[in-house]
């Protein structure tokens, strides 16, 4: 999402997004798992969620027996973004730690904007406020058709919740705005293979760019 930096010392914030089932959640615990092995402060947060407020406005967001405008729905998520920013992510940031985010302003893009139509400029701004200008060091784009990821879910034994039950076409049009996410802070990694070999080539794209937190080495 675009959005003007604002200072955070320290710290390393990373996003993991993509289509649901896209692998996120287990990249995101491995590296977490790695980077303790190695001595390292992580953060782990999943959006929304990450807060007794985010937490609720979650369950609000995912209950398929609420429908939700999409203005409604955009509002939910940033509520919870702007709890946990305020109290968790920046605090994190300040000492720092590695912040590793399940999901983040990108899904905002691909959901809200994408999959619901919502203008870019009000949503960009409303999300501006709601993080106070913090952006990701990178945000990490697991790519794998939606179709992949569903199969996945279903293989998991997933209840579907009230996204997961939106029709097709939504999920086109998010797994578009996922794929066609640009830009210099923006990696997309191939996210069809196994974890584990999606675990290496996340981590050796890291340790290219942040070397002091991703030493090939470690763990
Ligand atoms: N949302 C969120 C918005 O609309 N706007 C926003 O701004 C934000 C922040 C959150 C929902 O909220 C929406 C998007 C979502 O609809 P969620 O449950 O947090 O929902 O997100 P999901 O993507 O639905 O979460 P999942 O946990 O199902 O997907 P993940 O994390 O991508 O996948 P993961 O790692 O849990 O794996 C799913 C299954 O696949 C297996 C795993 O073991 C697991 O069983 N798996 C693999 N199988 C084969 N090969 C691989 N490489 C595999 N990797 C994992």
């Amino acid at each position: 999402m675009n959005g003007e930096r604002s200072a955070v010392p320290h710290g390393l914030f990373l996003t993991v997004e993509g289509v649901e089932g896209a692998g996120k959640t287990t990249q995101v615990a491995r590296l977490a798992e790695r980077l303790r092995r190695a001595g390292r402060e992580v953060l782990v947060v999943r959006e929304p969620g990450g807060t007794p407020l985010a937490e609720e406005a979650r369950r609000l967001f995912l209950d398929p027996a609420l429908e939700l405008g999409a203005a409604t729905e955009l509002f939910l998520v940033l509520v919870a973004r702007a709890d946990l920013v305020q109290k968790v992510v920046r605090p994190a940031l300040e000492r720092g730690a590695t912040v590793l985010a399940d999901r983040f302003d990108l899904s905002t893009r691909a959901y809200q904007m994408g999959g619901r139509g919502l203008p870019e400029a009000e949503v960009v701004a409303a999300n501006r406020l709601a993080t106070g200008g913090l952006v990701p060091d990178l945000v990490v784009v697991l790519d794998v058709p939606p179709e992949v990821g569903q199969a996945r879910q279903a293989a998991a034994g997933k209840i579907k919740d009230r996204m997961e039950l939106a029709d097709g076409a939504f999920h086109q049009r998010v797994a578009e705005a996922f794929r066609g996410a640009r830009g210099p802070g923006i990696l997309h990694l191939p996210a069809d293979g196994t974890p584990d070999q999606i675990h290496d080539a996340l981590w050796a794209e890291l340790a290219r760019r942040f070397v002091e937190t991703f030493s090939p080495h470690a763990g």
